[in-house]
């Protein structure tokens, strides 16, 4: 008789539930939807705001739309993300703006070997509440509808990455995350608590594209370099999305006893697709089994 063993790590195994059924969740709960009536398709506040992002994105690779969420909402976040902020997986990692190892065969100044020390860290997504408000945000169907028509891209889905899929990122006192590119498509960030100082966000709008990673470019902001620099000054409450594989981006060292808390739900054209494990563990601190199970050649081709 044939016997198979499935083996479990209990570690690996989500602690609540991953994916809210659409009845759990209520809207009212974090916008305010006379003011953002994003459930409604035909309302013309609804386009406005399509139209201002997708102007941002066009000309920046970069929407923004303030006090997207309400004060309530906020609270509630960053009381959740204080609860487990002890979970959030210190980096302490050297990263290079692609997450890949050193390649000796080229020259010391090639940005592929520009490393730099990055010092913040992810609460991953595993680690979320059962409750998590984070997590509602992220599974509401209304809230994908809304940011895939921002994006005019679609269909999006909730990606199969279970730590990078929706997580917080934290940064302490002197916390640094430097240069670098996302390995998927376009970022929602939602700021929950700014830093005392400091904590901004910089960015490159395009400065590659899918067939063109423009090394030079990206050297000289690695170098220093400020005209291609664009900064945004994020507020609590905000809601930006982002196209992080093509606009090289930071956040500057933060400063005081407050830590800055934003909120990354990630969606993308490709569900199946996960991190490659040498990004995972850079960035999440770990690799699971799907990290490698899943390892592909990306069809674009880009450095990551
Ligand atoms: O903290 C931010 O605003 C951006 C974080 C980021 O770039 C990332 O998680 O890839
Ligand atoms: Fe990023």
């Amino acid at each position: 008789m044939s016997q198979h063993t499935f083996i479990i790590d209990e570690s690996d195994c989500p602690k609540g539930p991953s994916a809210y059924a659409a009845v759990e969740i209520n809207l009212r709960d974090f916008i305010d939807l006379g003011q953002f009536p994003i459930h409604e398709l035909g309302n013309p506040k609804r386009q406005a705001l399509i139209d201002h992002a997708r102007e941002g994105l066009e000309a920046f690779g970069c929407a923004h739309i303030p006090n997207f969420l309400t004060t309530a909402a906020v609270e509630t976040m960053r009381a959740e993300a204080m609860r487990i902020i002890d979970k959030a997986r210190p980096a302490d990692a050297k990263i290079n703006p692609y997450l890949t190892a050193d390649d000796d065969s080229l020259p010391q100044d090639h940005p592929k070997r520009t490393f730099t020390k990055r010092t913040s860290s992810f609460i991953n997504s595993d680690e979320l509440e059962a409750n998590s408000l984070l997590r509602k945000i992220y599974d509401s169907d209304v809230m994908v509808h809304f940011i895939s028509e921002c994006l005019n891209v679609g269909p999006i889905y909730r990606w199969a990455d279970p730590l990078g899929r929706n997580p917080y990122s934290v940064m302490h006192n002197g916390d640094y995350f430097p240069w670098h590119f996302d390995g998927n498509d376009f970022t929602v960030s939602l700021l929950v608590q700014e830093s005392e100082s400091g904590g901004d966000f910089e960015y490159c709008p395009n400065i590659r594209t899918a067939e063109r990673e423009n090394f030079d470019g990206v050297k000289a902001v690695l170098q220093g370099e400020r005209d291609s620099v664009k900064v945004l000054k994020l507020r609590e409450g905000d809601l930006q999305i982002f196209r992080g594989r093509y606009s090289l981006h930071r956040v500057t060292p933060t400063k005081g006893s407050r830590p800055r808390i934003i909120a990354l739900p990630t969606y993308v054209t490709d569900p199946y697709h996960v991190n490659r494990p040498h990004h995972a563990k850079a960035f999440y601190g770990r690799a699971m089994p799907i990290h490698v199970e899943r390892e592909r050649t990306r069809l674009d081709g880009l450095t990551d």
